[in-house]
């Protein structure tokens, strides 16, 4: 059996999903049909560990269009959709997820991805690659390159390559404008608010809500929840961080004062413990913590414990903790990925330019990954501009272009007043 997932019963279903999905994705689906035609993956081998979404059930159906075998586990133990893994196995495709997995079974299911000798790796926070330079490094000689989906992922490759550990090179698609200027804000944005709305159906309109991290990921929650009528409170480490936050009329106040004031926190740093004991020590009765990152280290959910006298789930991703002195704090989602271990990530329009982006780098390494140095990549900017334009155009939208005239007054240094 070339899988395992929760229940093949739940296909149909999952089916049904990933079409909704392929409706709302018409960049990569373009991207299917020219790659069925030409081919470009014909021969390789891919190994992904990336949550097992619709969105990515449209990716993973584009790298078998174009010629790919794959084998797949999801990237983080709460984020896969059991319909959709299921949908994947019943049309025969190698995926080893399901949702609420234990650590070691996520470990697991990357080794299963890896029985079957990938010739290119695809990672959302660089699980799967650590597991080929960890315990599987004989592996890593055929292995022609890999990509990273993630800002966190990415920084771990970098670290790594500038230590000479990396054994192939990788193209990082979190770097690409058209992944990290819309994705990790408008779809952070979104979909962290859509898990929050689902575990807890407060009302926004009214609540305080502090946003942990002022990068794209948290500019984009900020900005949405502000749109819903909270009021949002920043905290940084980066003083332009800070300052762009203040621009922007938020409040700015170090986490120590902060916890005092929030009815919502949203953690969307990439750091460690960003609440701490001391944070829930003041915190209100009520308070409700999440958490958007990649990993689910930036809520110290240790010292959560040791307060607490009691808890239950109050519902669906949503644990109640009483604590010895009678308040409660309500942490959603075990402190994982809110937007996808208690919604559906990121909206399918979204996923739309990043996973092209995906797999327009999974091509480029299979034709040239062989002449790359063992580092960390960009793509080029041209593919942003490109896809864009084709984004633009499968909304009905055309943009001006400059004339010969105004081309020429571009690197015309004689023009003045
Ligand atoms: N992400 N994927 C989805 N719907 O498949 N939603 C979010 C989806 C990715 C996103 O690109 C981000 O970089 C990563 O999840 C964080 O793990």
């Amino acid at each position: 059996m070339n899988h395992k997932v929760a229940d093949l019963k739940l296909a149909d279903a999952g089916r049904l999903r990933i079409e909704w999905a392929e409706s709302r994705m018409p960049v990569l689906m373009a991207l299917r049909e020219k790659g069925r035609r030409e081919q470009p993956l014909k021969g390789m081998r891919i190994a992904g560990c990336l949550h097992v979404t619709k969105e990515t059930a449209v990716l993973v159906r584009t790298l078998i269009a174009a010629g790919a075998e794959v084998s797949w586990s999801g990237c983080n133990p709460l984020s896969t959709n059991d319909e959709v893994a299921a949908a994947l196995a019943a049309e025969g495709i190698s995926v080893y997820a399901w949702h609420g997995l234990s650590v070691e079974e996520f470990y697991w299911c990357i080794d299963r991805t890896l029985d079957f000798k990938p010739t290119l790796t695809l990672d959302d926070g660089a699980d799967l690659i650590f597991q080929v330079h960890k315990n599987h490094q004989q592996l890593a000689a055929q292995v022609i390159g890999g990509t990273e989906e993630t800002t966190t992922g990415v920084q771990r490759l970098r670290a790594m390559a500038g230590d000479g550990k990396l054994l192939y090179p990788v193209y990082a698609v979190n770097d690409s404008e058209t992944k990290w200027d819309f994705d990790n804000v408008y779809g952070t944005g979104q979909s962290s608010l859509d898990g929050i709305l689902r575990a807890t159906s407060v009302l926004l309109a009214g609540k305080t809500v502090v946003v942990a991290g002022y990068g794209h990921c948290g500019r984009g929650v900020a900005m949405r929840a502000a749109g819903m009528g909270a009021s949002v409170i920043a905290t940084e480490i980066r003083p332009t961080q800070a300052l762009k936050a203040v621009l922007e009329g938020l409040r700015v106040l170090p986490m120590d004062e902060a916890a005092r004031l929030g009815d919502i926190f949203v953690t969307a740093t990439g750091m460690k413990d960003i609440l701490v004991g001391r944070h829930f020590d003041v915190m209100k009765d009520g308070a409700i913590i999440c958490n958007t990152g990649h990993y689910d280290c930036e809520i110290n959910i240790g010292d959560l414990e040791q307060r607490a006298k009691s808890k239950r789930e109050i519902r669906q991703s949503n644990e109640e903790y009483l604590l010895k002195d009678g308040r409660r704090v309500y942490l959603l989602a075990k402190g994982r990925l809110i937007n996808l271990a208690a919604a559906e990530g990121h909206p399918s329009e979204v996923m739309d330019m990043s996973f092209a982006n995906q797999f327009l780098a999974l091509c480029e390494l299979a034709k040239n990954g062989r002449k790359l140095e063992k580092q960390v990549y960009a793509l080029p900017p041209e593919q942003d501009q490109e896809l864009a334009r084709l984004k633009l155009t499968t909304m009905g939208l055309s943009i001006d272009a400059l004339s010969a005239e105004q081309q020429a007054y571009l690197s015309d240094y004689s023009a003045g007043t």
